[in-house]
């Protein structure tokens, strides 16, 4: 064959398997054509054979040919990446603002379906639910828990301070439920069992902190209470919520309103997680006298115990959620996998 029409070949050859390739095929075909020992280079090689008149024209065609395959490649290329790319963010288009074209069922979040079970739960457990602020003073929050201004636990939870003044009570978001506690003493006459549940905030964030994230706090006094109804309460509400299965550890521990203090970690694997390990899901201990009286309440009368747990942990360990902030993203693919599940 004439060399101008093998070059001429080369051309047509591409043209005609372009069209349908995909990646895989144009990385082939750029290898082909381009590569050390490709198409073009063999072209080239039959340059030493030709007449010394034919040369110019004949280089100056297969240099013009791999111009307009490297071209042509780069073209298809592009042409590929930007489809691709226009697909990927068709399929995975979140329009929030179109949730009402969609015949989405009103359901329950995952977080209020398991805060509503728990509550259920404790009100079996002859619990009375109650209310408490989420915005607070420090003495509620920290001092009156027996917290000192200077105790390095206050450094334990990062506070997000409203208003802070020095020498003053500043106001807080309260980092924990535990401010429930001296309200209650406050509010009312033991004996009693009472349960609140809400929104905590904390400068804290990873997989398994969230910034704002939800707790259980429980506070029961009476006369002749001990850890091992703490215990036994704890297991009663970890039992009906993951099964008989489930394994609980207390781990002793430390915090300034309890003493002595544990915390409560569930075995993952036996609550049906395809992973080892150990999630720590709340903090617990029997009430400190200094807190007794704080909270006005006569230490040498009554006793108690209090808990704090962490809602989204459980959720977690629930539903084998690995990113905590997945909880509040508000993210319908996510959402949809618990409708129903009230
Ligand atoms: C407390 O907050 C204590 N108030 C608990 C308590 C109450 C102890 C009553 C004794 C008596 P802690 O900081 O460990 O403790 O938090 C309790 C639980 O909240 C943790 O076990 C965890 O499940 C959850 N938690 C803590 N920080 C975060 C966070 N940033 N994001 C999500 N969950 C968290």
């Amino acid at each position: 064959m004439n060399p101008l029409d093998e070059v001429r070949s080369a051309w047509a050859s591409l043209a005609s398997e372009i069209n349908a390739a995909g990646e895989q095929q144009l990385a082939e075909l750029r290898s082909r054509f381009l590569g050390k020992k490709g198409e073009i280079s063999g072209l080239m090689r039959h340059l030493g054979a030709l007449p010394a008149d034919e040369k110019p024209t004949y280089g100056a065609a297969v240099q013009a040919l791999r111009q307009m395959v490297e071209s042509t490649l780069d073209r298809f290329q592009e042409q590929l990446r930007s489809g691709a790319l226009q697909a990927r963010l068709e399929n995975e288009r979140l329009d929030l603002s179109l949730s009402g074209d969609r015949s989405e069922p009103g359901t329950l979040h995952p977080l209020l379906a398991l805060r509503d079970e728990i509550l259920d739960l404790f009100v079996g457990m002859g619990f009375e639910i109650a209310d408490a602020p989420e915005i607070d003073t420090e003495w509620f929050n920290f001092s009156a828990l027996n917290m000192p201004d200077d105790h390095p636990a206050r450094d334990m939870q990062d506070t997000f301070f409203l208003e802070k003044d020095s020498g003053k009570d500043s106001v807080v978001l309260r980092t924990h439920t535990s401010n429930y506690q001296i309200h209650a003493m406050r509010d009312r006459k033991p004996p009693f069992r009472l349960l609140h549940c809400g929104q905590v905030y904390r400068c804290d964030a990873d997989a398994t902190h969230a910034p704002m994230f939800c707790q259980v706090e429980g506070l029961v006094l009476d006369q002749g209470i001990s850890f091992a109804h703490l215990k036994a309460t704890i297991y009663t509400m970890v039992r009906a919520l993951y099964g008989q299965g489930a394994i609980l550890r207390f781990r002793p521990s430390f915090f300034p309103f309890t003493e002595p203090s544990a915390e409560m970690d569930v075995d993952c694997r036996s609550v049906g997680l395809d992973r080892d390990g150990w999630m720590e899901i709340g903090g617990c201990g029997m009430v400190n006298p200094n807190v007794l009286v704080n909270g006005g309440i006569d230490p040498e009368s009554f006793q108690g115990f209090a808990f704090g747990f962490g809602l989204d942990r459980m959720a977690m360990l629930r539903h084998g959620i690995k990113d905590i902030g997945l909880l509040t993203a508000g993210d319908m693919r996510f959402l949809r996998q618990f409708t129903g599940l009230a």
